[in-house]
């Protein structure tokens, strides 16, 4: 009952009282706790159980079988039977693990042994332990675009090496597609890409099973139809030339709009933010989400089917919150510059700090438009030097991630695997809720053009704000190479210590950078694809090969 309703209060005395019972230590396992195990991975595969719970249940688990462990050792002919051996790993250069850890919890609830090598894991370490642990399933995960073509060269690394096993690809960026087009013609054993933690119980359950020919015949004829669709699509779509996309650029009259002059030039920083003063700016319904309960908050709170897990996962992160703010674990840190900036040669914001001059350099749309419908760059929201006015922009980077990966490694070390997902998932939430303060604060203040602002956090949530700050990934700008400049403009690495990976993910995990343009007239738009002539003129810009602005680039080209 308690592992099935995910209660740990009384786990050691429930545990002992059962081990009393039983001849050898190792059936507690395999009669009492394998069987409630059976019925939560059942419930949850039937959708009538829900994420939170599930982990709570696994939490239970893992303490029950801690406590049994020196017994079992004790005993020495006792060993687990497990489904299958996984190995999960987060790819070289990516820092982001919730959904791997989820899916890790769910599949060991399923019985099968995880070898999770953790973050930022590099391909000789994940082919050379899975070879000597005889890993049956190889599962990859990566949150950013770079991981895209990490996992494309894990693949052939693993093709090379004579791999014969099973590759699951899950996060954020990947997709079928991507999988499909890019992953799966690498390796000739089975990949899938997976987008859930239910479904990569059912696919694994597939992929292990004696008979899984027909399976995986079946999986690798999908992907290929699914390939020569998703090719043949994106040829239908029709792109300007660059020359003619700029000619079509959104424009500003310079003459007419009203540049207002920041307050306070230069770079200003935060070493010890209070946490507390963001408590009414977080975002909840994307931490519903990360736990899989979909809906808006509040609403999702009195929502019919999900509403009661809602309100105790809601309850639960506030307890963990208020023990971050009164015990201080967790430190939030924030640097921001504002600068006299002009668009240059199209594309490129010139920016200047001091006597140090800097380009940012944007990407424009060539998705050929309806009439009268401009094809938007982000330089094109900042006023052309020949316009003779003198412009401004800013740009950040914030972090509430400082201490989060101990206080994980803590609570996973207590097997309290709710406790590590529930301080992520809370860390990213108070890094968004600060990018969303300090924008605020600098519209209000150290910028000065929203002097007289006055939204809710639910407008804020809308963007309902005059400006924007979009963040180098997301789609407006999904060159991550722009982290670079911000980094040397901010001097963030000596200022805040958020430091910048291979792949170019921000270290800690929960943490945002951006840049901040004021005209009333700048949105948010997506880049969608762009075509070889922007990219030629890109690497000149940039001052890199094509082949390095296509691996950077490679999810915006068209085809
Ligand atoms: C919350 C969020 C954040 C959080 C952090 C999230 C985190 N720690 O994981 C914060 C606010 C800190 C953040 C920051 C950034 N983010 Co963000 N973020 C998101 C958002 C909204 C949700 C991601 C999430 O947590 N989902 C919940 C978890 C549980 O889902 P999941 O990771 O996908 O895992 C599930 C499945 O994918 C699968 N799965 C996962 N792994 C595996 C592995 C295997 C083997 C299998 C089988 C399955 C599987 O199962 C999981 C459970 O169901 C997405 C957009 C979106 N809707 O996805 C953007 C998104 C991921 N972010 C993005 C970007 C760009 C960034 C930033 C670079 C922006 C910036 N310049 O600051 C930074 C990078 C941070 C860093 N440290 O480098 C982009 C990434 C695309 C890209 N172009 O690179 C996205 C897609 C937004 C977008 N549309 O552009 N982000």
């Amino acid at each position: 009952h308690s592992l099935v309703k995910g209660i740990d209060a009384f786990i050691i005395e429930d545990v002992e009282e059962a081990r009393l019972a039983v001849d050898k230590p190792i059936e507690v396992i395999e009669g009492h706790l394998m069987i409630g195990m059976n019925v939560v991975g059942d419930l949850f595969g039937s959708g009538k159980m829900f994420l939170p719970q599930v982990v709570k249940s696994a939490r239970v688990m893992k303490k029950a079988v801690a406590y049994l462990q020196p017994f079992i050792e004790a005993e020495k002919d006792g060993k687990v039977e497990f489904a299958g051996k996984i190995l999960m790993a987060t790819v070289k250069g990516d820092v982001h693990d919730i959904g791997k850890n989820i899916v890790s919890v769910v599949l060991g609830c399923n019985n099968y042994e995880i070898v999770d090598l953790g973050v930022m894991v590099p391909p000789e370490k994940i082919i050379q332990t899975a070879i000597e642990e005889k890993v049956d399933i190889i599962g990859l995960s990566g949150l950013i675009t770079p991981s895209l073509d990490e996992m494309v060269f894990v693949s052939k690394e693993m093709e090379k090496k004579d791999l014969n096993v099973p590759l699951i690809i899950g996060g954020a960026t990947t997709s079928r597609a991507h999988t499909s087009v890019k992953i799966a013609p690498n390796y000739s054993n089975t990949v899938v890409h997976i987008n859930d933690a239910s479904r990569a119980v059912t696919v694994v359950g597939e992929l292990l099973q004696k008979d899984n020919q027909i399976y995986k015949d079946q999986i690798r004829d999908e992907y290929d139809k699914f390939r020569e669709q998703f090719l043949k699509r994106g040829k239908q779509k029709e792109y300007l030339s660059i020359e003619a996309a700029r000619s079509n650029k959104f424009n500003i009259d310079w003459n007419t709009t009203e540049i207002i002059n920041p307050n306070q030039l230069g770079i200003q920083v935060f070493q010890d933010f209070n946490l507390r003063k963001l408590e009414d700016y977080i975002d909840w319904s994307p931490f519903f989400r990360s736990w899989d309960l979909h809906g808006r908050y509040p609403d999702i709170l009195d929502d019919d089917l999900v509403g009661e897990h809602a309100k105790e996962l809601h309850k639960d992160a506030k307890i963990l919150l208020k023990r971050i703010f009164d015990e201080k674990l967790l430190k939030a840190k924030a640097i921001y510059g504002l600068f006299p900036a002009n668009s240059i040669n199209d594309d490129d914001i010139e920016v200047q700090n001091g006597d140090n001059a800097l380009k940012f350099l944007t990407l424009g749309q060539q998705l050929k438009k309806r009439e009268g419908v401009p094809n938007f760059a982000l330089a094109d929201f900042v006023a052309p030097k020949d316009s003779g006015k003198q412009d401004y922009m800013g740009c950040f980077c914030v972090s509430a991630g400082f201490g989060t990966s101990e206080l994980a490694a803590k609570f996973e070390a207590e097997h309290d695997d709710y406790n590590s997902i529930m301080i992520k998932a809370l860390a990213d939430r108070l890094a968004e809720a600060f990018a969303e303060y300090l924008h605020k604060e600098v519209r209000m203040n150290a910028w000065g053009y929203a002097k007289n602002e006055n939204l809710t956090n639910e407008e804020l949530i809308k963007e309902n704000y005059k400006g924007i700050r979009p963040a180098p990934g997301y789609p407006a700008c999904p060159d991550h190479l722009e982290k670079i400049t911000i980094w040397k403009l901010l001097n963030v690495e000596e200022n805040i210590g958020v430091t910048l990976t291979e792949s170019l993910a921000m270290f800690p995990a929960a943490s945002v950078s951006g840049y901040y343009f004021a005209n009333p007239e700048a949105r948010y738009f997506g880049l969608g694809k762009i075509t070889e002539d922007q990219v030629k003129d890109y690497s000149k810009r940039r001052n890199i090969s094509v082949e390095e602005s296509k691996k950077w680039l490679n999810p915006n080209l068209v085809n």
